[in-house]
């Protein structure tokens, strides 16, 4: 008997957010409604290109804007045939970050299009929904300082904000914004597990 296909869920939202506790929180609750479900993150930096994005973050390697934009897309598209794979196989995907991030973090820096962030990313595999968790800045400043890695400074933060509430607008993708602050979220996820037992 032809399985269903999994669905693909994509988490995103802004630094401190919680998507990683979302996401397992997510897969916990599909798993135990009966659903196969894993979890997958980008950028993965277990693979070869995803090193060379983890050495960049980490600082301890400079990259050419437009190099490392690329990089990203290419360590979606060389887990594509995998994610495809798990879907065929009714897996369902919960992933933390996607081509959406791509487009928000690279377009937030001088001289880059929307337009030309989203290119290399046409033709991944389209989520069935895009949770966008949503926390205010003065919530985000009570979860703590930011990181040490690039990107994690309040400045460019809210200038990524920015260039994901216009990607929100994009009708053709079904996004769905969570409140990051509160339990919403958390309500969310136990009752569709409650629901299911
Ligand atoms: P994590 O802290 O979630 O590991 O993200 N980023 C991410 C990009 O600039 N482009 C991308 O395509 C993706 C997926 C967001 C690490 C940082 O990498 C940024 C934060």
């Amino acid at each position: 008997m032809a399985c269903k296909r999994g669905a693909l869920i994509v988490l995103e939202g802004m630094d401190r957010a919680g998507k990683t506790t979302q996401c397992k929180m997510l897969i916990q609750a599909l798993q135990q409604s009966g659903r196969a479900a894993e979890a997958m993150r980008f950028p993965d930096r277990t693979t070869t290109i995803g090193q060379l994005i983890n050495a960049y973050l980490e600082k301890k390697s400079d990259l050419e804007d437009h190099t490392v934009h690329l990089l990203f897309s290419a360590n979606r598209w060389e887990l594509v045939p995998a994610m495809k794979r798990k879907l065929e196989q009714g897996i369902t995907l919960v992933v933390d970050r996607y081509a959406f991030s791509g487009a928000a973090f690279t377009s937030a820096k001088p001289g880059f299009s929307l337009e030309w962030c989203m290119n290399p990313d046409v033709g991944l595999p389209k989520p069935d929904l895009v949770m966008f968790l949503q926390l205010s800045p003065a919530e985000a400043a009570l979860r703590g300082q930011f990181g040490n890695e690039r990107y994690e400074t309040r400045v460019f933060q809210n200038a990524v904000q920015q260039k994901f509430e216009l990607l929100m607008k994009d009708p053709s993708v079904n996004w769905q914004v969570k409140d990051g602050s509160g339990s919403e979220f958390h309500r969310l996820v136990s009752f569709k597990a409650r629901r299911k037992n």
